[in-house]
């Protein structure tokens, strides 16, 4: 058993001794409390910008679950309020659809939380070995097949729901010491699907439906993609895609990025049921011994698929039929205006790697509190790192925008193809886990890709890159067409080979490269491809079809004209 499976066993139902703790005039939690505190979506963090021990700053990063990434107007805006009561005065649209709040201290995780709840919003199992937030198709056209899915999402969400009273014991209470003494000894709560240690590891869930896959479902634990008929907009049933995951360690071989693999088909009605079984035999054969080897993704490529499949159906007691055939997926970004069904708009405003603050003229927070106070829009994140507001007449249009032109919004006719589908993770300062830059660095790396890709011919081009502080993968970068991956302070890994599909992994083309030079190796290969692929080809295709190898031997013969400066002097702070 790792020392985590300890800890949740002895754990109560989540609760340890987080309520004690909490009490505590120290400004962290000791390890015990830093794991329990994940499973109710909050991670202890320090400002790694400040060097030495006898210097560290603790705060807690706070992370509300958004299936499908639905927020009210009113939801949106007590989590923008919270930025400033409470966080370091911006908030963070995740990967995942979700918000995550910074810079929150200690003494204020109870109020946030109360404040988030009486919005009818959780933290409850955003993170921890549990059930994270569940992806759906965002876009509010208000189709009948994006609405199931939606409902499905919410589903799901709920089904996978710890049961643990520990959450709002903790949080909820009025702040007296005589109550938390109470909440430490409650009974522990039957968990009937997690049981008492929960699951091996985190567990991801994500659906799409035939055509858009938004939701990059392959890169989640169960991916479902739901079919519907043409006649009826019903969705009958789901292809089910299993044992998908992202994170490597550079140097341990044994890990290993992996896209999840064809389960079969099952009907709507039985989705819930199935779902449910996967998650009961990851909860009993995933590896509890070693935490990197403990996703399912590891159980599905050890057993091998069949046997995975096997296995599922002695759970459920029946068979699951054959994947059925689906038209090749997309992935939709749904920026800018859409009309919806209804005769309303929606519109899709980028946000830069999902950080939505006011920066010089660009002000995207005060932007977006302006418009969503003044229109109560509905509010939808996206898997990409962006938001949705959608409901305005034709007529609000105008309005919105001129804010979001006096805001310095960036609206998708400014911005370049490049950075529209770009993201990075939010590493440095605030991730334990990053040996690298990537959120404060890549923006100005685009800025100069985009100068290479205008300068050759391909401002048009719809390639994704993306960019972490380490292997864990947050921001999907081994399914891009261009991957760039921290090894090492200024030193990366860039893969190439990826689609904005999400449907194929990429490939390590050249390690270790410096920050200063990953310009560089990106023209060379920008220029090989504008050379020598098929007209219409995309470049993870193209690299995908010619390989590594050739594509090395091309782009070593492009040569940087004078006109092209490398500016390889970003500064990187590690
Ligand atoms: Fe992640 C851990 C941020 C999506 C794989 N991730 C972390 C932590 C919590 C660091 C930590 O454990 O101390 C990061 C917090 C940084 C910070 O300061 O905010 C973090 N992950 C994020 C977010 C915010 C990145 C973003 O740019 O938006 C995403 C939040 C999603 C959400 O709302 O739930 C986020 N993380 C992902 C994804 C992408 C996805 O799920 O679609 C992955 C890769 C897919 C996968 O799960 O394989 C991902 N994060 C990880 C891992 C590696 C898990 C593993 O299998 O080993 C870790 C580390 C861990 O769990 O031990 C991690
Ligand atoms: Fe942190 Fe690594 Fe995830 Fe980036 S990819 S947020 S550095 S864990």
């Amino acid at each position: 058993m790792s020392a985590v499976e300890t800890i949740k066993l002895n754990s109560h139902g989540l609760k340890g001794s987080l309520p004690l703790q909490l009490v505590e005039p120290t400004p962290q939690f000791n390890e015990e409390g830093k794991q329990l505190l994940k499973f109710h979506g909050i991670y202890q963090q320090t400002n790694r910008d400040v060097r030495g021990r006898q210097n560290q700053q603790f705060s807690f990063m706070i992370r509300s679950r958004l299936p499908g990434g639905k927020l009210t107007a009113e939801q949106y805006l007590v989590h923008d309020a919270i930025a400033d009561t409470f966080g370091q005065g911006d908030l963070r649209l995740t990967t995942r659809q979700a918000i995550q709040l910074h810079g929150i201290i200690k003494s204020d995780l109870r109020p946030t939380l109360k404040k988030l709840n009486e919005a009818l919003v959780t933290t409850l199992n955003a993170c921890g070995d549990v059930n994270r937030n569940v992806m759906a198709c965002p876009a509010p056209f208000g189709d009948p097949i994006r609405q199931q899915l939606q409902e499905y999402a919410d589903k799901i969400a709920a089904h996978l729901s710890p049961r643990t009273t520990a959450y709002h014991e903790i949080w909820l209470q009025d702040d007296n010491g005589q109550s938390v003494k109470q909440t430490f000894e409650t009974e522990e709560v039957v968990e009937p699907i997690y049981g008492k240690v929960y699951l091996p590891r985190k567990f991801k869930i994500a659906l799409a439906f035939a055509g858009d896959n938004c939701t990059d479902i392959f890169t989640n634990d169960i991916g479902l993609v739901g079919l519907s008929n043409e006649a009826n907009q019903t969705v009958h049933g789901f292809n089910v895609y299993v044992g998908g995951g992202l994170a490597l360690t550079h140097t341990k071989e044994q890990t290993l990025s992996l896209l999840a693999q064809p389960l079969g088909y099952v009907p709507a009605a039985q989705m819930i049921d199935v779902v449910e079984k996967i998650v009961l035999v990851q909860r009993d054969f995933g590896d509890r011994t070693d935490r990197r080897h403990a996703r399912m993704k590891y159980l599905v490529n050890d057993w091998g698929i069949e046997t995975f499949r096997a296995k599922v159906e002695a759970y459920l007691g029946y068979d699951i039929a054959a994947i059925q055939p689906m038209p090749a997926l997309d992935a939709d970004d749904h920026l800018g205006w859409h009309e919806q069904l209804d005769g309303h708009w929606f519109y899709g405003l980028f946000v830069e790697n999902g950080r939505v603050k006011d920066v010089g003229k660009r002000q995207i927070r005060s932007g977006l509190r302006a418009i969503i106070s003044q229109f109560k829009p509905n509010v939808i994140l996206t898997g990409q790192q962006n938001i949705i507001m959608s409901g305005f007449t034709t007529a609000q249009k105008a309005e919105v925008n001129r804010l979001m032109l006096f805001y310095g919004l960036q609206t998708i006719d400014t911005i370049s193809n490049i950075r529209r589908y770009a993201m990075a993770c939010p590493a440095l300062p605030t991730c334990s886990l990053a040996v690298s830059e990537a959120e404060r660095v890549l923006p100005r790396l685009i800025d100069e890709i985009e100068q290479d890709m205008a300068a050759l011919g391909l401002a048009n081009e719809r390639i994704n890159l993306r960019m972490t502080g380490c292997p864990n993968g947050c921001a999907r970068p081994f399914v891009a067409d261009i991957g760039i991956v921290g090894r090492s302070g200024t030193k990366y890994n860039l893969s190439l080979g990826g689609n904005i599909e999400g449907t194929r992994l990429n490939t390590v083309y050249k390690e270790l490269v410096e920050f200063g030079d990953l310009r560089g190796e990106i023209y060379r290969v920008l220029a090989a491809y504008q050379g020598h692929a098929e007209p219409q080809e995309r470049l993870g295709d193209w690299v995908n079809r010619v390989g590594l190898a050739q594509v090395s031997h091309l782009a070593e013969q492009v040569h940087y004209s004078l006109e092209l400066p490398l500016q390889a002097s970003i500064p990187v702070l590690v």
